[in-house]
């Protein structure tokens, strides 16, 4: 009898396994938190592949808050870049997307800041070294109150290259 109690949490766990594998029935992967600092989770973290021959490119990731409090991230530098602004992609009048810089961006009280392609980024420039797809590069956070994390960011091929990446980064002047 013992034996076949201990069997049965993994029964469990196999038919778990199974119902997984529906595609209705299928939760959202877990997000993997790399950091965290005063309850905000980093989670989804990756910079593109700088197009051919540039040391410029965008960085995202995604902010979990389940503070009660907002919190707001203020700056973010690494080792291996010159400086690192944070930007949003906006509609400009003339219907184009551009990109501006902002000086934060805010987590609303248990809520997430999503930074994601079309939308609010990490603009990296002057990279120093050449990179290729699975390296990592090193970025610190900085947050109101000049709290600071820091994390890698997994490099990833880069799809807007040469098409709507290059129309955007054409606004900025480099
Ligand atoms: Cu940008």
């Amino acid at each position: 009898m013992t034996s076949y109690v201990r069997a049965l949490p993994l029964i469990l766990i196999a038919i778990a396994g199974l119902s997984a594998c529906e595609p209705a029935k299928t939760p959202p992967a877990p997000m993997l938190v790399v950091a965290q600092i005063d309850g905000v989770e980093i989670s989804e973290p990756r910079m593109r592949l700088p197009p051919n021959g540039r040391d410029v490119t965008a960085a995202y990731l995604t902010m979990t808050n389940s503070s009660d409090k907002p919190q707001k991230l203020v700056g973010a530098n690494s080792p291996k870049a010159d400086r690192i602004e944070l930007h949003a992609h906006l509609k400009g009048a003339d219907g184009m997307a551009q990109m501006r810089q902002v000086d934060q961006v805010e987590i609303p009280a248990k809520g997430t800041a999503v930074l994601a392609p079309g939308g609010l980024h990490l603009m990296v420039f002057g990279i120093k070294d050449a990179m290729k797809p699975g390296d990592s590069f090193p970025v610190e956070l900085t947050f109101e109150g000049n709290r600071k994390v820091g994390f890698s960011l997994p490099v990833v091929e880069n799809p807007t290259q040469k098409t709507e990446g290059d129309k955007g980064h054409g606004s900025h002047q480099h």
